[in-house]
């Protein structure tokens, strides 16, 4: 089916992916979806092609379900999915870090990679600093591949996380990343332009995107113990919102409760008062500096 250097994928194929990746939902927690090497790669061909297409810096409107780090936990993906509506059934953004730590990354990106071609203008999916071949290569995404496929097929997916956005804007008033904010951070147009495919690099506003965190307890900018970018205070918060006429930042990147994963917001409406019970709620939770 691919023509004219686009990758494009066989429907046919695709929904034969989703329905085997899914059909598990029932089952142990932990069972393994064996796909091919060659359905793996016509996926991470063909959501490239899906990312590339849409801009660096997503325009979204709600309602639309945010959710944080999966890490591999694929039962838990599903769990998600069971709770907040199988695609197309919600609109989701995720906000990066699928692979590493958990048993089973290649299932979870398989069908993250597979709802994005599916549903290309419902399920978004954003750049974490795991999907960077310099630290899945560490942290277990790397060693998944090869046990049960080839160090090939990781480089697949290096090429694939190569072209992930990095942010999205929904309504004009939520902005979402996976890190946080960063000092080289002036004009929302600087995120637009950045250039993809590219490689995550060591310090500059898309490392701090991917890799910052905020820290209630900071004025301004700070060191970061991951060795990696800055922490950020809350009056570096404000003044980001108030100079972008922003409400909200939502970022994921750190465990703050125990449902380490899950991150999931429901925007029914939008409104100030929806927002203020969001934050609430985010306090609450103890997940603290979110804001
Ligand atoms: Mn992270």
């Amino acid at each position: 089916m691919a023509g004219q250097g686009v990758a494009v994928m066989d429907p046919a194929v695709l929904d034969d992916l989703i329905k085997r990746l899914t059909e598990v939902r029932s089952a142990r927690p932990g069972r393994r979806v064996q796909l091919s090497e060659a359905e793996i790669k016509q996926l991470c061909l063909a959501s490239r092609e899906v990312f590339l297409q849409q801009p660096n810096l997503l325009e979204l409107e709600a309602p639309i379900k945010i959710c944080g780090d999966i890490h591999g936990q694929y039962s838990d993906l599903l769990r998600l999915f069971e709770y907040g509506g199988f695609p197309p059934e919600a609109n989701y953004l995720f906000l990066g870090d699928y692979v590493d730590r958990g048993k089973q990354s290649l299932e979870t990106i398989c069908l993250l990679l597979a709802y994005k071609i599916k549903y290309p203008e419902n399920f978004f999916l954003l750049r974490g600093n795991h999907e960077c071949a310099s630290i899945n290569r560490i942290y277990g995404f790397y060693d998944e591949c090869k046990r049960r496929f080839n160090v090939r097929l990781w480089k697949s997916f290096t090429d694939a996380f190569n072209c992930l956005p990095v942010a999205a804007l929904i309504d004009d008033k939520i902005l979402c990343m996976h890190g946080g904010l960063s000092p080289d951070l002036t004009h929302l147009d600087q995120i637009r332009i950045l250039p993809r495919p590219t490689a995550l690099p060591d310090t500059g506003l898309l490392c701090d995107l991917l890799w910052s965190d905020p820290a209630r307890d900071v004025k301004g900018w700070g060191m970061n113990d991951r060795g990696v970018s800055y922490t950020f205070g809350p009056d570096k918060v404000s003044e980001f919102l108030n100079k972008h006429d922003l409400d909200l930042v939502c970022r994921a990147h750190q465990v703050r409760f125990t449902f380490s994963w899950l991150l999931l917001f429901f925007l029914r409406e939008h409104s100030g008062h929806l927002l203020w019970k969001l934050i609430r709620l985010v306090f609450c939770l103890g997940c603290r500096g979110w804001i």
